[in-house]
């Protein structure tokens, strides 16, 4: 190397050394300030009704980061033990807090008279995931309901739900198709479980708790995932 090149290459040294690719490594493209401090999406995860919630109480067991739960019903039994903070009573004026006695137009009504609250409670989300068995009247009456206001402020909505056992009454069973239909004319994002689905074939040897217990579970992981890949 002529000298002049040496010393031109010793001037330029201290720029080499800080160049972006040294200082941030592989590429040398410096990471943006803004991307640095870019905040992770929020995701709001609702559990509705006796089953949404349930299923909520084992995701709060595994204390996912960047995720918030609401336990949302109208029966105030179903609600305790859960964190009081992330509580969602509706309806107590039309339910008497006791739930909405598998009758979707009462979980309808009463969403709709609690707009507000839930447009309050799904503020400041990136996304919504909505989780609950189909069947009862909390959460196949309010599911769509709160999918919709999400929707109606550009909010992408996710709903996790299970259809009800098939040793369910008819009126379940109509119950959660109803309700299933409105979902899907709302979101595209349905992740649906037919409740034998998710069940070993030796389902009918089995406890009442314990076949919840693995829908519960499948329905937990799903959300879960949707949780993983939108942070
Ligand atoms: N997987 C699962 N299913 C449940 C559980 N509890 C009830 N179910 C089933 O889920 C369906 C809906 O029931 P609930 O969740 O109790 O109904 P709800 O939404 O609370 O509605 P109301 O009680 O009528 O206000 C029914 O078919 C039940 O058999 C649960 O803990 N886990
Ligand atoms: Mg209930």
């Amino acid at each position: 190397m002529r000298r002049r090149h040496f010393l031109r290459y010793l001037a330029a040294l201290p720029g080499v050394l800080l160049s972006p690719a040294l200082v941030f490594g592989g590429t040398g493209i410096p990471v943006p300030s803004a991307r640095r401090h870019a905040r992770t999406p929020l995701i709001k995860v609702i559990g509705i009704g006796n089953a949404g919630v349930n299923v909520l109480r084992r995701l709060h067991a595994m204390n996912p980061r960047g995720v918030e739960l609401i336990f949302t019903d109208t029966d105030a039994r179903a609600l305790h033990g859960t964190p009081v903070r992330n509580r969602l009573l509706l309806g107590s004026e039309l339910t008497g807090g006791r739930g909405a006695g598998h009758d979707p137009s009462l979980g309808h009504d009463v969403a709709i008279l609690e707009r507000r609250t839930i447009n309050w409670v799904i503020t400041g989300a990136d996304m919504v995931i909505i989780i609950a068995v189909l069947g009862g009247g909390t959460g196949t009456g309010v599911a769509p309901v709160i999918a919709a206001i999400a929707q109606e402020r550009g909010i992408p909505v996710t709903v996790v739900v299970s259809l009800p056992p098939p040793f369910a009454s008819k009126r379940f069973m109509m119950n959660a198709e109803h309700g299933l239909a409105q979902l899907s004319q709302i979101t595209d994002d349905l992740h649906v479980f037919p409740f034998e689905s998710v069940l070993p074939r030796n389902y009918g040897k089995m406890r009442l708790i314990e076949l919840f217990q693995r829908v519960d579970a499948v329905l937990c992981d799903t959300a879960l995932r949707e949780c993983s890949k939108a942070v």
